[in-house]
């Protein structure tokens, strides 16, 4: 089965478009692929935190991915920061990164934009990011679209590395969502809904409750005209909302444009609102039961942990033997 690794930051609460663009994937993913998923709170670090907050997000993040379906008898499911091969396959990896890769990199020129100290660890995390992939062999990265130049970044490393050193690492590719691989906020359509740019009213959380979820989608914002027709050129706001019903109801956009042709903006948000919130209502459910476990959760996080450790180990073992690095006993790439 072909190996799938994807990760989630424990920045912020999950959002309707990590839901779609990633977390329903790797549900899916899991039994269809020898899968493992991970909390990346060392990426985490890459911007200003709160200690207890990190470890509550933590916490709450691993229990929502499982809220979501994922199982960890199906799956690996671990925190980043409990395989200590994650950081130390990044050093070695930032000696065949270059600055000007990571300087053209859109997510650092986004979040680095206007502040005045910009830490190393910002500069550094698709190189982090890369080590989370290249450690296990991976072959399909399920992610939403703003990943996408990151996973081109991996697969330019894993390259360069095999060409040097010789055939060291699988070079993986990304997957994403036929629809809503990016999915936009409902009351600035042009700007992708995240986790740290939050923007209250146009945030759809997979912890909303159900009216909130159904009051956000009927004021999202619209555009001129009444037709519902997707062109995220000129109509991004009723693009988007065709792009989460498509998503959300496992059709096709141009499916959607058919439902809704010759219908009101107001009969695309009712069906959007509703296919939302029963997506989100067993999440919901289910994180309520799972959350007043947090020591079973705590548990099962470490078998994840030992899980990924032991296929994580062999991975770094035969990148630091390849480049050269002495092994303790004395063993080499040439021995
Ligand atoms: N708006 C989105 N539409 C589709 N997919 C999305 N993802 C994020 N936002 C959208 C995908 O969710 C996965 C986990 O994201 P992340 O936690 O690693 O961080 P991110 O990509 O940077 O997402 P955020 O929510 O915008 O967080 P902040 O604001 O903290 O940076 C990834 O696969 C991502 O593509």
């Amino acid at each position: 089965m072909p190996r799938v690794f994807s990760g989630i930051k424990p920045t912020g609460d999950m959002h309707l478009g990590n839901y779609i663009g990633a977390v329903s994937r790797w549900v899916e993913d899991q039994d269809r692929h020898d899968a493992l998923f991970c909390v990346v709170d060392l990426h985490a670090l890459t911007v200003p935190w709160n200690p207890a907050e990190l470890t509550a997000r933590t916490r709450e993040v691993a229990t929502l991915l499982m809220a979501a379906g994922l199982d960890p008898d199906r799956c690996t499911l671990f925190v980043q920061s409990h395989v200590p091969e994650h950081s130390i396959l990044t050093w070695l990896l930032n000696n065949l990164a270059t600055y000007g890769e990571l300087h053209r990199m859109t997510q650092f020129k986004d979040k680095s934009k206007g502040q005045e100290s910009v830490s190393v660890g910002l500069f550094d995390y698709p190189v982090l990011m890369a080590s989370d992939i290249l450690l296990y062999d991976t072959d399909e990265v399920p992610v939403g679209d703003d990943q996408r130049q990151h996973v081109e970044l991996t697969r330019d490393i894993a390259q360069r590395f095999n060409h040097r050193f010789g055939d060291t690492f699988v070079v993986p590719k990304a997957t994403f969502p036929p629809a809503g691989a990016r999915i936009m906020d409902l009351q600035n359509p042009t700007a992708k809904m995240s986790k740290s740019d939050v923007s209250p009213e146009g945030t759809v959380l997979v912890l909303d409750d159900p009216k909130v979820v159904a009051k956000k989608i009927k004021r999202a914002v619209t555009d001129s005209g009444s037709e519902a027709r997707y062109d995220p050129e000129t109509k991004p706001g009723v693009s988007n909302l065709l792009e989460l019903h498509a998503a959300l109801t496992g059709g096709t956009i141009a499916a959607s444009e058919r439902e809704f042709a010759g219908l009101q903006y107001g009969a695309l948000k009712t069906a959007v609102a509703e296919v939302t919130v029963e997506a989100l209502r067993p999440v919901r459910e289910r994180y309520a039961e799972l959350a007043a476990d947090p020591a079973e959760l705590d548990r099962l996080l470490a078998i994840g942990a030992e899980k990924a450790r032991s296929m994580a180990a062999p991975v770094l073992e035969r990148a630091y033997r390849h480049a050269g690095l002495l092994m303790p006993g004395g063993a080499s790439a040439t021995t």
